[in-house]
């Protein structure tokens, strides 16, 4: 939608929120919705918040407001309206109808982002699939540019006529179907790769867009990610091998970041994007802690992970940029708030040594659950078991003994060769 070679949108972006809400996250909302319409190549020029009791069905904000913004937008030349709140379909409508410019909300601006900053197939997939499922209920006008967008469908749309509107949905709802069966083959396949990787212990790096994760990332790993200062840099999962301070190799990945108000179209079509995170023995929530809102950050990417079902991984707190922090007070503070905390600046590598301790020391901590089946025939092996594992679980039967153990991260590699024959499941 905003194409490079044109003229930047000028913009106006607004909050319409209900009386007695938290002004300053108001504000920050705000702030942060000005650098996403930047980063979706906008020029915001102006900001206006209305609080009221209700809001308003048609048109989410009162009907004054908008007969003060038609005012605004001859005025100050106005080629766009951003809210910061998802508008119904309807809302969306009418506004453009009494407006009669074009008119988004942050999620419609979180999605472009998306579909410009997507690289390799399955993030163009994945952002695809979260569009569509965005625009069905919205099929109106705004469809031409969606279908010029993608190529895929509708572009032999006539016009906005009801009945091609019709249509597009139907092309639409298939090629939702079709998507969604894409991405499914990626999340088979992603499974599978994640398989072969079983015995290495797995770091996933994870949080707010921005924070740091991807410098982070290419400090451990020499990898070569893509980092900018913009939202949304990464859109896709990197993994690359580290090796721990004892030697032993473990696996690090670096993944797309979350923003508050993330569509959740947008991420339940990253399922297989974060299945990494998901799958990991460590989450690291890598915090801006520069930022003056990094506590709400915190609790957004908490909330993200929630959603996905990511709720029992262990956790690690990376305080990251704290070169630019003024006010270095604030750190024993944070470290009592959160656990397992560490402070660091990827950037110039600060404290980097922390980092590399922390994760070998929780690495001795881990321990993986398997289950064998020891016949009489090879009851010789049964003191060794017990010397290298703690058995939870012990049950005998004719032919044998059934034993569920908890073996050390770092003996597991050693069970599966020892004990191949006799493992039924880890
Ligand atoms: N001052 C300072 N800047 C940093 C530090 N770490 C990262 N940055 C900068 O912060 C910006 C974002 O860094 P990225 O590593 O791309 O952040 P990210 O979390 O991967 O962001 P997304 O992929 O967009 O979600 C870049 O301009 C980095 O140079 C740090 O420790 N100190
Ligand atoms: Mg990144």
């Amino acid at each position: 939608m905003f194409e490079t070679e044109r003229k930047p949108d000028r913009t106006i972006i607004i909050a319409a929120t209900h009386k007695g809400k938290d002004r300053e996250l108001t504000e920050d909302n705000l702030k942060e919705l000005r650098l996403l319409c930047k980063t979706a190549g906008c020029d915001v020029v102006m900001q206006m918040t209305q609080e009221l009791v209700k809001l308003n069905k048609a048109t989410c904000i009162g009907s004054g407001k908008v007969d003060e913004l038609r005012e605004i937008i001859t005025e100050k030349d106005i080629q766009l309206i951003v809210f910061d709140d998802e508008l119904t379909p309807m809302q969306n409508r009418n506004l453009m109808e009494e407006l009669q410019i074009k008119v988004m909300d942050r999620s419609a601006i979180i999605l472009d982002i998306f579909a410009n900053h997507a690289k390799t197939p399955e993030a163009k997939t994945q952002v695809e699939l979260a569009h569509l499922q965005y625009m069905l209920p919205r099929l109106t006008r705004l469809w031409t540019h969606l279908s010029k967008q993608y190529g895929g469908v509708g572009t032999n749309a006539k016009g906005p006529g009801e009945t091609q509107i019709e249509t597009d949905r139907r092309l639409v709802r298939d090629r939702i179907q079709f998507l969604k069966g894409k991405i499914g083959d990626i999340e088979v396949q992603k499974n599978t790769q994640r398989k072969g990787r079983d015995e290495l212990t797995r770091f996933a790096l994870v949080g707010y867009t921005n924070a740091g994760k991807s410098t982070l990332m290419n400090q451990m790993t020499q990898a070569d990610v893509y980092i900018e200062d913009k939202l949304f840099a990464t859109l896709d999962t990197t993994v690359r091998g580290f090796e721990m301070t004892n030697g032993e190799k473990a696996l690090l990945s670096d993944t797309v970041g979350f923003i508050r108000k993330l569509p959740a179209h947008l991420v339940a079509s990253f399922r297989s994007t974060l299945a990494e995170a998901k799958e990991a023995d460590f989450i690291i929530n890598v915090i801006d802690v520069s930022h003056p809102s990094f506590r709400s950050h915190i609790q957004v990417v908490d909330d993200t992970l929630a959603s996905l079902g990511i709720t029992d991984v262990p956790k690690i707190h990376i305080f990251n940029k704290i070169d630019m922090l003024e006010d270095k007070e604030i750190l024993p503070r944070i470290k009592q708030e959160y656990a397992n905390t560490i402070f660091i600046s990827a950037k110039n590598g600060e404290n980097m040594d922390s980092v590399f301790e922390k994760f070998a020391e929780l690495n001795d901590q881990l321990s993986k659950k398997i289950s064998l089946f020891v016949p009489y025939s090879k009851m010789h092996l049964i003191n060794k078991i017990y010397t290298n594992a703690e058995v939870i679980e012990r049950n005998e039967t004719d032919e044998g003994i059934a034993l569920r153990l908890k073996v050390k991260r770092n003996y597991s590699l050693l069970f599966n060769n020892l004990y191949k024959e006799l493992i039924i499941s880890n």
